[in-house]
């Protein structure tokens, strides 16, 4: 057991004076490529991190459901009868959002039963690495388990993309939630947006002697306010005045005829899009094709494209990245929504203390809070067990 599941137990025994029916977790997750495309039905190449949240649940006998967290200090009660969207608030709106959005995919919640349920988490909150999606992958699966829906992981990253979508308000996509269920050690997921195949494809950073190396900015952020829903109006325009049903339907070559069409703002959010798309595909080609210390410069365009044509960096994320760079990192870019949040420089490990070093050092002399700078490698996606077996088939 690790200390992070030692310390949920206890947690959740010395809040709710039993011992949980079992403990599920789920890790955070980075985009290696492939931002702002999954909600237009484009492709992704994610993968799940190294770092986990944790939570014990147990069923109750009445339709009581209680959620306590480390970082929250109230414990927050609420009868299944009431769980609808409205209700929902903060940090809990994540959790007991997936139990109510269980309910567009089987759940019967006029008959399920109540739960007490302890999370916390090794996931930074606020980096870009989704916490969120950490703690509504390990809920739905834990939930999936006890109430015995019997789902599939590409359907529980649905239930955890509603959650989010209704219950917290923030329009995202699929992409992190189906890389928190999906993820394997070493490996990304591509994913196809519109079809939801998703393929686990190997890395090779170790073998290569490369680390990825998070660069958070501490600049905040926040996806169900402002900027991301913006962005995502403008896709869902310019699609409609291309007369396609979504940004994927719209390739390289039709960019001639979208800039006579498109407003000049516009454009370049379709632009981005279109290109993002083809960087992903070159992306996983180069990758099999000729190995990861080849694909630096696909991350440098996709930070250009973000920064020039979609516009979601900031000062400090251009910083990271370009400093990064001449650092000796052989490509970086921001991951994520953007706004804020982290960038990745992937590094040859020989040079980690180098870029390190030039990143802080950048930071003071611009006068930026010190970013918080560590390594994550690919991980295993979401998992669980009762403590009366060794461990559940996964689920689906
Ligand atoms: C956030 C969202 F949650 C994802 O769905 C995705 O759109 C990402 O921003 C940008 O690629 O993480």
């Amino acid at each position: 057991m690790t200390d992070l599941e030692r310390s949920t137990r206890e947690g959740f025994a010395s809040r709710f004076n039993r011992a949980p029916l079992g403990l599920w977790s789920a890790p955070g997750r980075v985009n290696l490529i492939g931002e702002h495309t999954d909600y237009n039905d484009g492709f992704v190449f994610p993968f799940a991190i190294d770092r986990r949240t944790v939570v014990a649940l147990a069923p109750r006998t009445d339709r009581l459901v209680r959620v306590a967290s480390s970082f929250a200090d109230e414990a927050i009660e609420l009868s299944l009868d009431e769980l609808i969207p409205e209700n929902l608030h903060g940090w809990s709106a994540y959790p007991l959002g997936v139990a109510w959005a269980l309910g567009s995919f089987g759940a019967d919640l006029a008959v399920v039963s109540g739960f007490e349920v302890y999370i916390d988490s090794e996931v930074p909150i606020g980096a870009g690495l989704s916490s969120s999606a950490a703690i509504e992958s390990a809920v739905a699966l834990a939930l999936n388990d006890v109430w015995g829906l019997g789902l599939d992981r590409p359907t529980l990253a649905r239930v955890g993309q509603l959650a989010e979508n209704r219950a917290v308000g923030a329009p995202t996509g699929i992409m992190d939630q189906s890389a928190s269920l999906l993820g394997r050690t070493d490996a990304a997921v591509f994913l196809d947006c519109r079809t939801l195949d998703a393929e686990v494809i190997p890395l090779g950073f170790e073998a290569a002697d490369l680390d990825l190396l998070i660069i958070d900015t501490r600049v905040s952020h926040s996806h169900a306010t402002g900027g991301y829903a913006d962005r995502r109006a403008s896709c869902e325009a310019g699609a409609a005045a291309l007369g396609v049903e979504s940004l994927r339907d719209v390739a390289e070559a039709d960019l001639g005829r979208a800039a006579e069409l498109l407003d000049d703002e516009t454009f370049r959010r379709v632009r981005h899009i279109v290109t993002e798309n083809q960087r992903v595909l070159d992306t996983v080609r180069t990758l099999r094709e000729r190995g990861p210390a080849q694909i630096g410069p696909l991350l440098d365009a996709s930070h250009v494209s973000m920064r020039d044509d979609f516009e979601i960096s900031v000062p400090q994320l251009d910083l990271a990245v370009e400093t990064a760079r001449r650092a000796g990192a052989i490509g970086a870019r921001m991951t994520g929504g953007g706004f804020g949040g982290a960038a990745i420089a992937l590094t040859p490990r020989v040079l980690l203390p180098v870029v390190r070093t030039a990143v802080a050092e950048a930071f003071r002399l611009a006068e930026y809070a010190a970013p918080d700078m560590f390594v994550v490698r690919a991980g295993d996606g979401a998992q669980g067990h009762r403590d009366e077996s060794d461990s559940l088939p996964a689920a689906g």
